[in-house]
């Protein structure tokens, strides 16, 4: 069983394991970073159910300390960003050209532990679980050989963490998903990191027009920045904010997406929709416990509803070429980081995100 150090010191890498349970605890010293999402967030709340003690974190780039047998495509000293979705390349899902959600992923009533039914955490000889497969608020983690995938060495590892989770998660919603079209009409719901990256997402496959949403108006002028045409705020009006989208664009969206984690407002982005080909994609993390009662007409009258998990990526195909299209440019992840703390102040990295004034704050050790 693996240790978590008793003491932070400034290092972090990724030990990876196929078979292997015994890993060695080596000081391969190299500095990496964890981007805090609200997914993290909702664990604490209690919106998303873990087991808990549970080390949290799934949106990060390390660098390999050590690999179990079998091991083979990646080894010490590799770049990595570990895979919250991971690809083993085996299960149904992995085999179909359709979808990304591998059976492997950890989520549902094995959540916590690695694909083999084990914990590789430890604290004071008591088990501690795992995150997504990932569990990155540590120096040390390890990961399934399915749930890291290998970088450009070059690339700046506090940024392409974001391509961890929150960029490639809104990106890929859009892009992959929905696959919004030339000309299209899209409303976005939520603009924090995941919600902003749907809006690049969104610009990038070429919309004509991007309605953002949020409650927040502090996080318009980003949004603008990154391609929205229209900022609202629920606040603004008294009617229901589908109505009021339904009003601006003759009928409703072709494509609408949910990034916060409401069943008010999955339903109100279903609503807003237009009848007969609209499509709307939940990508906030559904709220435990909570059930959506809608009219069915909706969805008889042509809307689609879809959801999302990472953006639709299959992860380990798709995250080296999403870092090497960060490389050449292809899109920004600079206006989405607010906040570079040490890894010490996580504390205030999750005030920040509670109070509404960060996008993505990333943890550096
Ligand atoms: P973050 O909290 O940064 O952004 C949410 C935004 O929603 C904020 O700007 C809020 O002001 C806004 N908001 C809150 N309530 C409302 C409301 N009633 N109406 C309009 N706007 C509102 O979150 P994030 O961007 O890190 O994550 C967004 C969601 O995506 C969240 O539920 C997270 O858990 C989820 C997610 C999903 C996936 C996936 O694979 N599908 C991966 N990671 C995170
Ligand atoms: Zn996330
Ligand atoms: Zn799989």
């Amino acid at each position: 069983m693996r240790t978590i150090p008793q003491t932070l010191s400034l290092t972090f890498s990724i030990v990876c394991h196929k078979t292997d349970i015994k890993a060695l605890h080596r000081n391969f010293h190299q500095i990496v970073a964890t981007g805090i999402c609200r997914s993290d967030d909702h664990v604490v709340s209690g919106a998303l159910v873990m087991p808990f003690p549970i080390i949290l974190g799934h949106e990060a780039a390390g660098v390999v300390e050590s690999v179990g047998q079998g091991v083979t495509s990646v080894k010490p000293g590799d770049k990595v960003i570990p895979l919250f979705v991971p690809q083993c390349g085996e299960c149904k899902s992995c085999l179909s050209t359709k979808g990304n959600l591998c059976s492997k992923t950890d989520l549902g009533s094995r959540a916590g532990l690695m694909p083999d039914g084990t914990t590789r955490f430890t604290c004071k000889g008591k088990a501690v679980y795992h995150f997504l497969g990932t569990s990155t608020f540590t120096e040390y983690t390890v990961v399934p050989e399915s749930a890291v995938a290998k970088i450009n060495p070059a690339a700046p590892l506090e940024k392409v963490c974001l391509i961890g989770c929150g960029f490639s998660t809104g990106y890929g919603a859009a892009l992959q998903t929905a696959k919004v079209e030339p000309g299209s009409t899209c409303a976005i719901f939520g603009l924090g990191g995941v919600g902003l990256s749907v809006v690049m997402g969104c610009k990038v496959a070429g919309a004509s027009r991007i309605i953002a949403v949020d409650i927040n108006k502090d996080k318009f002028a980003k949004a603008k920045q990154l391609g929205a045409t229209d900022c609202i705020n629920p606040k603004d009006f008294n009617k229901p904010i589908h109505e009021v989208l339904m009003e601006m664009t003759d009928g409703g969206v072709d494509y609408s997406f949910e990034v916060i984690g409401r069943t008010d407002t999955m339903t109100a982005a279903l609503a807003c929709c237009h009848s007969n080909y609209g499509v709307s994609v939940i990508v906030g993390v559904p709220p435990a416990a909570q059930n959506i009662t809608f009219d069915p007409m909706l969805l008889f009258t042509g809307r689609s509803w879809k959801g999302s998990v990472f953006g639709g990526w299959k992860s380990k195909d798709a995250v080296p070429k999403l870092v090497a299209d960060y490389m050449k440019k292809t899109f920004v992840l600079d206006p989405l980081i607010t906040h570079t703390l040490p890894w010490t102040k996580i504390n205030e990295g999750f005030d920040l995100l509670r109070t509404g004034k960060s996008i993505r704050s990333v943890l550096t050790f």
